[in-house]
Parts: structure tokens; C-alpha cells; sequence
């Protein structure tokens, strides 16, 4: 059965989504897409064979046409899509964050535990990348003991002028969020932001910053977040166990050495590095919607869980020292 798609908000994620998802190997196929800007929405349906511009992701959510739903717009506007698709009964994948506000993902959440079942998944990629699940097996297996210690970088090689102070948490340190509490499969309960010197190349930005994670039994993770390292975009995370340590390798496919150098490429952006994750967790969708199945994929508890994470990230940023992290009971659907 071949799966029609809608999609929501197609700027940069949106159509390397769109890409993935048309004409797709699990058998889906774009049938509308709706962005704010409207002119970009007839660009983007144009040049696919199936494909309707609609005036307004409300449109695509209602359209008779659309299984499943992808929303991949602005930040503040996960909150009503991904609700308006739980009413109308339809699967939703949604980038991340799931919305902006704990409040905000707490009512996705009690919208789904209304409904009685998992319509959501939330766009947390890195869950499906191999290297970040060979990490996990080996954590898993014993492999170095019981964890300790996590040392995690994430660096960006520039960001866009609307990016703001916020987001080098919001919407960056976002990910070691999710990939925290899915590698050790816990909760993360307390954060605190370090502020060290500025680099001259983040503007207004506060950047680096340095955040430190507590995990439930006594793990702590330390994160670099750079959003304006230059010579690419390079994630590291290694995790320092009792007898051993495991870390993610070069993602490299080659290493030149020459001339007394050795040397391998840096990937440019996210959409390079992570390029196999976003196949993988598309492919892995369209599959569980196809058959009917609950979404395997971060859920819109996880999505909540990392908001509220981040939420007291903002409040070290923003006040300093240690906060505490508290989350309710998991409901049931989620368990
Ligand atoms: C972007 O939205 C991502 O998801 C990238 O993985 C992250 O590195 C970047 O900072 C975000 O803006």
C-alpha cells in the first residue's frame, strides 16, 4: 500500500523530508504540502508528481487525500498541527522540538493519552543514526562496564541570523537531551550551564557554552555546544565506563595521509552528518504507519521529557547554578 503524505512548513528540513519521502522506498508519495510562505509551497508541489499546494497546513491535515501528516515548520506552530492531526485521528511526524514549551508538549501528550493511542513521533534523528545505535549496543552489552562519565561535543560550523541565545539549548543542545536519557535509558535530573569565555565569532551569542547532566543514577554528561566553530560540523560523544570507554569514530569514510599530514573531511552541516539517520527514520515511519503499528520512534513523551530538560537548561542559562529536574509519572500509553 502506498502512503500519502502531507507536509507542513517546507524551508530547509521540510524538503530534505519531502526528498526522502516521495516516491520513498517504504512506498510513500507527497500529496500536499502547505508553507507560510505560500510562493515556496507552489515551488516545493511543482516539482512533484502528485503533489497539491494547500493554503494552510490546517488544509493538509483535513484533505482527504493525506494518511499521514510531516510537519516540519516553525517551531511555534508544532503545537497546533500535531494536536489538530490527533483529533483527526491521523499519524504525525513532527520535527524536533515537539513544541516550544513544556506546557505545550505536556497538552500533545494528554491529547494523545485522550485519544488511547500513539499517533505522534517526534523528529529526534539521532536515534537512528548507525553510529549513534553501535554506540548504544555496546553501552547496552557491557561492553565497558557500567557508565560514568559522558563527554559529548556539538558544533556548529555557523548558524542563521534568526538564531538566538536560546536555542544554542533549545534547539541544538536539544539532541544530547533525547540521546541521553534513550542511550542509558533513564531520566535526566538535574542541568547546569557554564558559561566560559566568548568566541569573537558568535556575535551576541553566547557561545560556547558547557552544560552539564545528571542522570538518575549518578552518570554525569558533560556537552559542548559551539555554534560557530568554521571547519564543519562535528558531533562527538564518548562514554567513559568502569573498564573501557566507547566513542563515536571520525564519520570520515577516508583518512589521506600525505606529505607528512593525516587528514580526513569534515562534514559541512547537519544534513551531511546525519544524512543516513534522516533515511532510516523516515524509512522506519512510513513502515509502522503502513502496518498499522505504533510509531517506534521518540514518542511525545520523550518529546515532553527533553522540553522539560531543556526548559531548566534555559533557567541555568538564563540564572545560573544547578536546576533540578522534574518530570510526573510516565502515563501508561508510554510505558
Ligand atoms: C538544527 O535544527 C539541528 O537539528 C542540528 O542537528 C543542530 O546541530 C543545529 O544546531 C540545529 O539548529
Amino acid at each position: 500500500m502506498a502512503l500519502d503524505v502531507g507536509v507542513i512548513g517546507v524551508g530547509m528540513i521540510g524538503q530534505e523530508h519531502v526528498r526522502r519521502l516521495d516516491g520513498g522506498p517504504g512506498g510513500s508519495r507527497v500529496v500536499a504540502v502547505a508553507d507560510a510562505d505560500a510562493g515556496r509551497a507552489a515551488t516545493v508541489a511543482g516539482r512533484l508528481p502528485a503533489a497539491k499546494a494547500l493554503p494552510s497546513g490546517e488544509d493538509v491535515i483535513a484533505s482527504d487525500a493525506v494518511d499521514a501528516v510531516v510537519v516540519t515548520s516553525w517551531g511555534p506552530t508544532h503545537e497546533p498541527y500535531v494536536l489538530a492531526c490527533i483529533a483527526a485521528g491521523k499519524p504525525v511526524f513532527c520535527e524536533k522540538p515537539l513544541a516550544t514549551t513544556q506546557q505545550a508538549c505536556r497538552r500533545i501528550v494528554d491529547a494523545e493519552v485522550a485519544a488511547g493511542r500513539r499517533l505522534v513521533q517526534v523528529g529526534f534523528n539521532r536515534r537512528f543514526d548507525p553510529a549513534h545505535r553501535a554506540l548504544k549496543q555496546a553501552v547496552d552489552d557491557g561492553t565497558i562496564g557500567a557508565p560514568l562519565l559522558v563527554h559529548c561535543a556539538h558544533r556548529n560550523a555557523s548558524v542563521p541570523q534568526h538564531y538566538t541565545r536560546d536555542m544554542s539549548i533549545a534547539d541544538t543542545a536539544i539532541h544530547e537531551m533525547d540521546q541521553l536519557r534513550w542511550l542509558f535509558g533513564q531520566e535526566i535530573t538535574a542541568a547546569q550551564v557554564f558559561t566560559p569565555r566568548r568566541s569573537s565569532r558568535g556575535g551576541e551569542l553566547q557561545d560556547p557554552l558547557l552544560v552539564l547532566f545528571e542522570m538518575a543514577d549518578g552518570v554525569l554528561a558533560d556537552v559542548e555546544v559551539s555554534v560557530n566553530v568554521h571547519y564543519g560540523y562535528e558531533i562527538r560523544c564518548e562514554v567513559s565506563g568502569e573498564s573501557g570507554t566507547v566513542e563515536l569514530a571520525e564519520p570520515a569514510p577516508v583518512r589521506v595521509r600525505r606529505e607528512g599530514t593525516v587528514a580526513g573531511l569534515v562534514p559541512a552541516d547537519w544534513r551531511e552528518r546525519f544524512t543516513l539517520s534522516y533515511d532510516v527514520e523516515l524509512r522506519e515511519w512510513v513502515d509502522t504507519v503502513v502496518a498499522a503499528r505504533p510509531p517506534g520512534g521518540p514518542s511525545a513523551w520523550d518529546g515532553y521529557a527533553a522540553q522539560v530538560v531543556s526548559d531548566a537548561a534555559l533557567q541555568s542559562l538564563h540564572a545560573g547554578g544547578r536546576v533540578a529536574v522534574e518530570l510526573p509519572e510516565r502515563p501508561g500509553l508510554y510505558r
